[in-house]
């Protein structure tokens, strides 16, 4: 596969079936703070102005263009009636979990309660039990401000959880002037990525903006695949002339982090990535160039012993190259959660890092 057009529509298909998508239940009294939840941890505000359409009388399914998410908001099961409406999320959980398409099942569920109520009512706990029957549940106590052993009471409460984790989803101002900062967050992502399939994983990388280390960590999973793939093909020296098989592999990392990185990931934005970054742009330039540009930012790394590649070098190579991206998209998101930066800019920094990091 010599053509950059074949190599990055095959790298862009790859990384968006590999990230798939992830289903989230969010269920909880009204006004413990699901929403508030759900715009703290992901991306775009979904729960403000994703797309939500009523699926049971008590449900909702949302959606955001461009974020590898569903979630079921989900509220007023412990109400009068609870049995009823508790049996019709049933049904709807069982519906999806028969769809022969894994990104539909629902994957994980938290279940939201007050810390300032301090109570866990009989029907929560039924609630709880129903969904633990058919998915991993992480208990989330809200709003917390002082756990005074509520945590250990609601663990007791719900032996099924997998976990309870307390969570501050907004930045609280006292009287007095102080303030009290989000918490939590980073944890209940890390518990959930415990309990969820290993496959879901990078999707909910890619959703969420609340821990920047998650997606870093999914992120050198990749580079790490992607750098014994390069060993692999350099196993019998590559010839120089043969670079591009190199091509797809480094090309497909790139994809990949940015897809975990929660990045719109299309040719066009692919392409001036690698334009940019790697100074080789038209639609007709082939993989040996992408690879050999990739070369000259790394002089240091290994030889090209006889003119060909070996299997370090081609590894350490596209270890360069992915370190170097993840480090130039962690400043971004560092600075700014909510940055939407353009594939160019992030192209330019990634042409500065690659050449300090050669130099
Ligand atoms: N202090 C503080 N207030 C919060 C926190 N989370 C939510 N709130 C507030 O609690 C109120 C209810 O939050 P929502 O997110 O709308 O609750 P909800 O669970 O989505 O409610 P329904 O949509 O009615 O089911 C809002 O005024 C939020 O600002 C938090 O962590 N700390
Ligand atoms: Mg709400």
């Amino acid at each position: 596969m010599e053509n950059i057009d074949d190599i990055l529509k095959e790298a862009i298909q790859k990384a968006t079936t590999e990230r798939g998508n992830i289903t989230i239940l969010i269920a909880g009294r009204s006004g413990v703070g699901k929403s508030t939840l759900i715009n703290s941890v992901f991306q775009q505000k979904i729960a403000e102005t994703g797309q939500g359409r009523p699926v049971t009388q008590n449900t909702r399914e949302i959606t955001k263009e461009g974020v590898p998410l569903t979630i079921f908001d989900t509220r007023g099961l412990e109400m009068s009636q609870f049995k009823e409406t508790q049996a019709e999320l049933e049904k709807l959980i069982k519906e999806r979990a028969s769809d022969r398409d894994s990104n539909r099942h629902i994957h994980v569920a938290w279940l939201c309660i007050q810390e300032d109520g301090r109570r866990v009512e009989e029907a929560e706990v039924d609630l709880h039990n129903m969904l633990a029957k058919h998915m991993p549940v992480v208990a989330v106590i809200t709003k917390a401000r002082s756990d005074n052993g509520f945590k250990n009471e609601v663990q007791a409460l719900l032996p099924e959880s997998k976990n309870v984790v307390r969570v501050r989803a907004i930045r609280e101002e006292m009287d007095d002037g102080h303030a009290i900062e989000p918490m939590g967050l980073e944890s209940l992502i890390e518990l959930t990525s415990e309990v969820i399939p290993e496959g879901k994983r990078r999707a909910l990388a890619a959703s969420q903006k609340a821990n920047l280390n998650y997606k870093k960590s999914q992120s050198h999973k990749i580079v790490a695949g992607a750098s014994t793939a390069a060993a692999a093909a350099g196993a019998s020296p590559i010839p120089f002339s043969d670079a591009a098989i190199l091509a797809p592999i480094q090309i497909g990392m790139i994809a990949g982090i940015t897809s975990v990185f929660g990045l719109e990931l299309s040719k066009g934005t692919l392409s001036t990535l690698v334009a940019s970054a790697i100074g080789v742009g038209g639609a007709t330039f082939v993989g040996r160039t992408v690879v050999v540009n990739i070369m000259k930012f790394f002089p240091g790394i290994g030889t090209v012993a006889g003119g060909a590649i070996s299997a370090a070098t081609a590894s350490a190579i596209t270890i360069a190259l992915g370190e170097a991206y993840i480090a130039v998209l962690a400043e971004i998101f560092a600075e700014n959660p909510d940055a939407v930066p353009t594939a160019g800019e992030i192209g330019e920094k990634l042409k500065q890092k690659m050449k300090k990091a050669g130099a």
